[in-house]
């Protein structure tokens, strides 16, 4: 019996892809596995990937198949796992405000079902009504605007129940706030992109649902009132959900301040009384330096948080880029990118999540003139002390940009985990660095 037929008597439905078709609507999957198998239970995953580790067949694990085009591409797998078919919610104690869901669930209906006891699953990641799952969220640890308040996955995961390339299945961490003594495991989860375990089961802390919320745009002039505002924001004391300042091509672009220099987005979430009186502070604060600025309700700041969301994927720019920066940095890099001569060539556009100190970068033109922009880039980073990821980098660009910047003394480490978790190199290690 072919190691196709065996794999594929292991799950509850399979698919073997004839000449041309991956079985996925899904261009940038990279690669033809022999087979895509869809398991229904975490045993017929342990059952797979153990016959797989004895066999050294490689397995790539998806779902919704929004992000593929994250980290490195893959090199040959034998098959890939899709996670559609565990798509139950297991858990929901709203009293505890916690939750276990199965990886397959896309994270709308996992909101939509937590929403109907008033509770709020707050993850905002670009793809959110395209089909982006629990565990292809989890292991990209993507977000949105709402990590200003909330943080991504890694803060809010308590546990998983994932299943390790030797068909082992474990548990790690818990279905409690606080339960952690020692190393935290489930966060390593976090950003894995599947090189570690394929995850089953996730749990997550919840939190209440805002009965209020309003949003502010401020529209500025000229960059050093937009910082100005920016900082005295950040030191204020006020919680806003989100928080994002964009340069002038994206306030035109979301239609939030056209003709702007700069733009600030601001979100509050809470009960009425409280939103109004941060809505005043900002307002006070910030008097001298905006040049316009608009409150909205909910409905009709809803495409504008969408736009927000989804920058900067799906694009047709040469590639995208997230910047990881100290919180001062992250005011003023829209700046620093404006005034570089060597980001003059193409077409830049940035988004900065300060709370957070992270911007967001995307870049289009021509070959030479985007890797060009792409190295700058880089070297920005590195002159602020920040770091570099780059993703959805045009198929002709891939081999001269990589996805990852150096990882420093931490690849030591990070490689070490994979030789624990997956020694055979049965999950593509190669999204993340070369498995030497
Ligand atoms: C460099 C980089 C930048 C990013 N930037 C952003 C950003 O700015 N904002 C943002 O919100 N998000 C960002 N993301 C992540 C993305 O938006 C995810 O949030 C999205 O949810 C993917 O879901 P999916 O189901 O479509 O996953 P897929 O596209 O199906 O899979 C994505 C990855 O997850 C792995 N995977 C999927 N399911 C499982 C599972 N059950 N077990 C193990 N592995 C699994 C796959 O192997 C693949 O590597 C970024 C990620 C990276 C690495």
């Amino acid at each position: 019996m072919s190691h196709v037929t065996e794999l594929s008597k292991m799950v509850s439905a399979s698919h073997v892809p004839v000449s041309g078709d991956t079985g996925l609507d899904v261009p940038e999957f990279g690669f033809s596995p022999e087979v895509i198998l869809y398991p229904e239970t975490v045993e017929e995953i342990s059952r797979v990937l153990g016959f797989a580790s004895q066999k050294g067949i490689r397995v790539f694990p998806f779902a919704g198949g929004t992000k593929l085009f994250l980290g490195n591409p893959v090199g040959a797998v034998g098959a890939a796992l899709s996670l559609k078919r565990l798509g139950r919610l297991l858990f929901h104690e709203p009293s505890d405000m916690v939750s276990t869901v199965e990886c397959g669930m896309e994270v709308r209906e996992f909101q939509n079902a937590v929403g109907r006891e008033n509770q709020l699953f707050p993850v905002d990641p670009p793809g959110l009504d395209s089909g982006a799952t629990v565990g292809g969220l989890l292991s990209t640890n993507l977000c949105g605007p709402m990590s200003t308040r909330y943080g991504t996955c890694r803060e809010l995961v308590l546990g998983v129940r994932a299943v390790r390339a030797d068909g082992e299945i474990i548990n790690l961490g818990g279905k409690v706030v606080k339960n952690v003594a020692g190393y935290d495991i489930p966060k390593l989860m976090a950003g894995s992109l599947g090189t570690l375990c394929v995850l089953a089961e996730a749990t997550f802390r919840l939190y209440p649902r805002q009965q209020f919320s309003r949003t502010l745009v401020l529209g500025f002039d000229n960059h050093v009132s937009c910082s100005r505002a920016a900082g005295a924001i950040l030191a204020a004391d006020v919680v806003p959900t989100c928080f994002e300042i964009l340069d002038e091509e994206l306030s035109s672009e979301f239609a939030a301040a056209p003709g702007a220099k700069r733009s600030i987005l601001l979100r509050f979430d809470s009960f009425e009384e409280a939103v109004i009186e941060q809505i005043k502070q900002v307002s006070e604060i910030t008097s001298g330096d905006f040049a316009s600025f608009i409150e909205m309700d909910n409905q009709d700041s809803q495409e504008l948080w969408d736009s927000a969301r989804e920058f900067p994927f799906p694009s047709g720019a040469s590639f995208s880029s997230k910047l990881t920066l100290p919180v001062t940095a992250s005011i003023e890099i829209l700046s620093d990118i404006e005034s570089n001569p060597a980001l003059s060539g193409v077409t830049v556009r940035c988004l900065s999540r300060p709370a957070r100190g992270v911007a967001l970068v995307s870049v289009s033109g021509g070959d030479e003139e985007a890797v060009r922009a792409a190295h700058s880039l880089e070297n920005l980073a590195d002159s602020l002390e920040g770091r570099i990821m780059f993703s959805g980098v045009r198929r002709e660009l891939r081999e001269r940009i990589k996805a990852w910047g150096d990882f420093g003394e931490a690849l030591f480490l990070m490689k070490n985990i994979k030789r624990r978790f997956d020694p055979g190199n049965i999950l593509p290690g190669e999204k993340i660095f070369d498995a030497d």
